[in-house]
């Protein structure tokens, strides 16, 4: 597996040195958000993730690699290239062998920074239960890959482009945590909370870091989603953004958008629709999370250390 990786000289340097990192994932850059918006919100991210005392690693695959962080110039390279492919789990087999350019989801980003041995990964939302999933079957393999690869998300929830009941039950079925930042209801991406209850509340990022050093050193297989609201000064009014989503989700259909090309359709018209609101809500709520992230990986690398 060894050969196919390939780390930035800073994550080298961190993982000599024993520092905290902190991975990143590249779809969000790609097929989230437009250049050079992508590459700005990227490189302003690793700079708090810096800031913080951990050490920043932006996943993508690039020349037959996996990376594990970026230069400069790839990231670069990577916000301004078109016909980037989506990564999902099924695809990374073949985006490695013919050395294509692909961006890695939240379940590829997890599936590689195991592989690096990395545990925290950083970024906005999560994929889950597409509405009426129940016709279509659209479920993200984000879901499955939370089940089974142990890497802690830091999110801030789930747009409502999504069903986030059956997201929910999902999850819970599968036996991952949804630990609430100060929060007890999930948050909503670009609203604070949802009409849905979490089971956990964590007041600080030690309680985090000590709830998943117990879920890990138990054997309990799996990642955790924490749930972390977007500011409160970032946040959008709710009726306004349920609106756009609802439109958008309809113009969708209309158009017969499905599979993996539904979230990038979305989160683009959300962002037209919007005035480019929404785009800014999503940075923002990056950044925070990269803040947050960052505290976890420091608190979990200490009680690692000490084996307390
Ligand atoms: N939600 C966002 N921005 C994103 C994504 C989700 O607000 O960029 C990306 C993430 O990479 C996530 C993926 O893993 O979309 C989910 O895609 P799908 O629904 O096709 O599984
Ligand atoms: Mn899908």
């Amino acid at each position: 597996m060894e050969q196919y990786l390939e780390y930035s000289q800073e994550v080298r340097d961190a993982k000599i040195n024993d520092k905290p990192i902190v991975a990143l994932e590249s779809t969000i850059i790609s097929h989230g958000m437009p250049y050079p918006q992508n590459v700005e919100m990227a490189r302003e991210v690793e700079q708090i993730v810096r800031d913080e005392g951990a050490v920043p690693a932006t996943i993508a695959i690039m020349d037959g690699k996996i990376k594990i962080g970026l230069s400069d110039e790839e990231l670069e390279k990577f916000g301004n290239s078109e016909g980037v492919a989506k990564v999902s789990r099924r695809d990374l087999p073949n985006v490695v062998a013919m050395k294509k350019l692909g961006a890695t989801t939240v379940t590829t980003t997890m599936i590689c920074a195991e592989m690096a041995e990395i545990e925290m990964f950083v970024t906005g939302g999560i994929g889950g239960v597409h509405r009426g999933a129940e016709k279509t079957m659209d479920i993200s393999a984000d879901l499955e890959e939370l089940a089974k690869t142990n890497v802690a998300v830091v999110c801030a929830g789930a747009k409502s482009i999504l069903d986030l009941g059956l997201t929910m039950e999902y999850l819970e079925t599968k036996g991952v945590p949804v630990i609430g930042y100060q929060t007890e209801y999930l948050p909503a991406f670009y609203t604070r909370t949802s009409e849905f209850k979490l089971s956990f509340r964590a007041e600080s990022e030690e309680e985090i870091a000590e709830t998943l050093k117990a879920k890990w050193d138990l054997g309990l297989q799996g990642g955790a989603v924490i749930a972390n609201p977007i500011p409160e000064e970032d946040a959008m009014d709710e009726s306004y953004i349920n609106g756009i989503i609802s439109q958008a989700v309809k113009e969708a259909e209309t158009d017969n958008i499905s599979g993996k090309d539904s979230t990038p359709y979305l989160l683009g018209r959300i962002k037209e629709l919007t005035n480019g609101k929404s785009l800014d809500a999503n940075i923002a709520l990056v950044k925070h999370n990269a803040r947050v992230g960052s505290r976890i990986a420091l608190s979990l690398e200490k009680k690692i250390e000490k084996k307390v």
